[in-house]
């Protein structure tokens, strides 16, 4: 077993009260304006930001560090089409047959049905895998901890790293999704996590009129 090695905590940096009132104010102001978006624009996205997003994505922290996550990108039209052409036939299963009533209900305000067109509109496909273990260069299985929180949380930071660059996101889960591993060609330790669908809103682009809870709904202090 190796011993632990640590270093000094140099890239911390602490703000006086006004500074932190107005970061976190500022953070929310922003993260407020994010919009779930389903019509996208086509225009092109330089592939630099997308690689910055997935670097801050990846310093989520993850279960003994073991960063059990993998993006695959997707501009080639012909893996959009498949993935679309893939996606819409599971889409048609889940509203026509698999849905249960219920479920199609609580889907109402969102408005949205089997048609999925802004998988071959956007600039960008984000497609995130879990790694439910990893494999060691002989080929030999390594356990991974929580790869699921792991990955949910990198995705969190993927999500607010688009935002933050002034694009927007859809996070997108056909299901069953197992048909991104054989078009992406993904091993099967790599389980499909969500498809993050990137690019710029289409012009005039609408959202559903729905609101968030207020924050004495989602937060409790003891
Ligand atoms: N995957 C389907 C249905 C869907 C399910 C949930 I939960 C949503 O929040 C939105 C849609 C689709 O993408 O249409």
């Amino acid at each position: 077993m190796s011993s632990p090695k640590f270093i000094a905590l140099a890239d911390y940096h602490e703000y006086d009260s006004d500074e932190m009132n107005r970061r976190a104010a500022s953070f929310y102001e922003q993260m407020r304006r994010r919009r779930t978006v389903r019509q996208f624009s086509n225009r092109p996205v330089p592939r630099e930001i997308i690689e910055q997003c997935i670097l801050a994505a990846s310093t989520a922290p993850s279960g003994a560090n073991l960063q059990p996550w993998h993006f695959v990108v997707i501009t080639d039209p012909s893996a959009k089409r498949q993935i679309r052409v893939a996606a819409e036939e599971e889409e048609k299963e889940f509203y026509y047959k698999r849905a249960p009533k219920e479920w199609l209900e609580a889907l109402t305000p969102l408005g949205t049905d089997e048609h999925k067109p802004f998988l071959e509109i956007a600039p960008y496909l984000i497609a995130i895998f879990e790694e439910r273990y990893g494999r060691l260069a002989t080929g030999e299985p390594v356990k991974h901890y929580y790869p699921k929180e792991s990955v949910g949380i990198a995705t969190g930071l993927l999500i607010t790293a688009i935002q933050e660059v002034g694009l927007v996101s859809l996070t997108h889960t056909p299901s069953p999704m197992k048909f991104l591993n054989e078009i992406l060609g993904r091993p099967s330790n790599e389980s499909p996590f969500l498809l993050l669908v990137v690019g710029y809103p289409a012009e005039g682009a609408m959202v559903p009129d729905i609101k968030r809870k207020r924050l004495e709904e989602v937060c409790t202090f003891v």
